[in-house]
């Protein structure tokens, strides 16, 4: 009897496999996110470190998700110039190689920036000191790197925060004044005819007193030649929150003639994560993902780090993290679902995976019995991501039949039975639930429950 049962639910399987075979579409979606990016034509990168490079979990997902990299650090003028004319690329070149074997593209970051400065910089007073300190840092960098940077974020964070739209105070505007960042444009220019320059920021993905700022300075620049290709919106956002008019926002860049990249995103919340912030976070990445795909000049989207394990945002937002794709394990979020999916592509390898569009959850229960049947109640929950129809299929015992079936519709192959949804139970919501019940006639007396399994579509 026991080997009956073995043999009867071994075909159930095969049967299931056949339908989830038949369930996936004709050509297959893009399974990862850089190759869904370039089916739209755009690059999906992410920051890496030197110092993880060993780890070969943090590699191979490097390697296989992402078509872009950019140093976290080691392009920053505290490495690469520590003391005056004295250069170190090392670090730098040890990733750009990676980058080059993986046929990555690496975004050089950054030529400009107040902090990670080397104090010898920091502590020059004369303007014309320090114009001609950052000139040779540019000309020394970005032509090290001439023809292997595809885009560099030439000058970073140069607007204050908050509603004054002003310049930050940085050593740069005090010595050198409002020009220093054309100047830096040119030098990266002359230093590297072939980069695509841009300027990057973070609080200026939706329109406010900041983003303004730096669209009155681009639209300045183009006016009058400085040369500008790129405006790089970071993306540091908090749960809930991507703002309504990023799309716009970009939009308004592009108007002016320049890029717009998605230069740092990451969305942190209050940890420890659970389902429904992952929820959240995941809709928030769709958002993103979305109000890039919707502007044609928005062509590259870099998330800031790769592993929520080496995240830069408990460091300084302690009680906050859990920002990135993937998690401390390396496990795909729902946020890396998400993004999948917004960009088109579709995770063909981890059925399982708690986020993945195609799971739903579905548990049983025997409602009623007596001495020659019985009736069950199955109810599908959606995971992260709304669904939009659900498939249980049932393996019945021997000598069970189906009489009636509500809530859903059955079609019946031997002792299988594939319920679909009726015209009102198939759209569920993250995390919402439909039920159908039956009621099954054993006149042999066998009472024993049907094996279960679901999915979606
Ligand atoms: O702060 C987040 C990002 C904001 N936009 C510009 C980015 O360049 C910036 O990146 C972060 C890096 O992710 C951190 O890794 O920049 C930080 C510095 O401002 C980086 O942190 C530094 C730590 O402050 C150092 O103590 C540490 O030695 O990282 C260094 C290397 O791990």
């Amino acid at each position: 009897m026991r080997r009956a049962l073995t043999a009867v639910l071994g075909a159930g399987a095969l049967l299931l496999a056949m339908l989830v075979t038949v369930a996936l579409p004709a050509s297959a979606a893009p399974g990862t996110l850089k190759e869904a990016a370039a089916a739209t034509g755009r690059v999906f990168g992410a920051a890496a470190a030197q110092a993880h490079m060993g780890e070969s979990a943090y590699v191979s997902t490097l390697d296989r998700e992402f078509n872009q990299l950019t140093p976290e650090n080691e392009m920053k003028w505290d490495t690469t110039e520590p003391s005056r004319n004295s250069f170190n690329f090392g670090p730098a070149d040890q990733l750009v190689s990676h980058a080059q074997a993986q046929g990555m593209k690496i975004r050089g970051h950054t030529l400009v920036w107040h902090q990670q400065l080397p104090g010898w910089a920091g502590g020059i007073s004369s303007r014309d000191d320090l114009l001609s300190a950052m000139r040779n840092h540019i000309a020394k960098e970005a032509g090290h790197f001439a023809g292997k940077v595809a885009y560099w974020d030439v000058v970073n964070e140069a607007f204050q925060d908050g509603g004054s739209g002003a310049r930050r105070d940085s050593v740069f505007q005090r010595v050198i004044g409002d020009g220093y960042i054309e100047e830096a444009f040119r030098a990266a220019r002359a230093a590297d005819p072939t980069a695509k320059l841009c300027y990057n920021d973070y609080n200026i993905d939706g329109q406010n007193a900041k983003s303004n700022a730096v669209y009155t300075m681009v639209k300045d620049f183009k006016a009058r030649g400085v040369p500008i290709d790129c405006v790089g919106l970071q993306a540091h956002l908090t749960l809930g929150n991507v703002p309504a008019d990023m799309q716009a926002n970009m939009q308004r860049f592009a108007a002016l003639g320049v890029d717009v990249h998605i230069t740092e995103l990451d969305i942190r919340m209050s940890t420890p994560a659970d389902a429904s912030k992952l929820a959240t976070q995941a809709n928030d990445y769709k958002k993103v993902v979305s109000a890039c795909l919707a502007v044609s000049r928005c062509t590259v989207i870099t998330v800031w780090g790769i592993t929520d394990k080496y995240s830069w945002i408990p460091d300084v937002f302690p009680g906050e993290g859990a920002a990135l794709l993937f998690d401390n394990n390396y496990a795909k979020k729902p946020a890396y679902d998400a993004s999948l999916q917004a960009l088109g592509g579709q995770d063909p390898g981890d059925p399982g995976d708690p986020g993945d569009p195609g799971t739903v959850t579905c548990t049983y229960t025997r409602t009623a019995q007596w001495n020659t049947g019985f009736n069950g109640q199955v109810t599908i929950t959606a995971g992260a991501t709304a669904i939009g129809s659900w498939t249980v299929v049932m393996t019945m015992g021997s000598g069970q039949q189906i009489t009636t079936l509500w809530n859903g519709n059955a079609t019946t192959t031997g002792n299988v039975v594939t319920v679909r949804p009726v015209a009102w139970n198939g759209n569920l919501a993250p995390g919402a639930s439909a039920s159908f019940g039956f009621s099954v006639n054993a006149s042999n007396g066998n009472l024993a429950d049907p094996a279960i399994s679901c999915g979606s579509p």
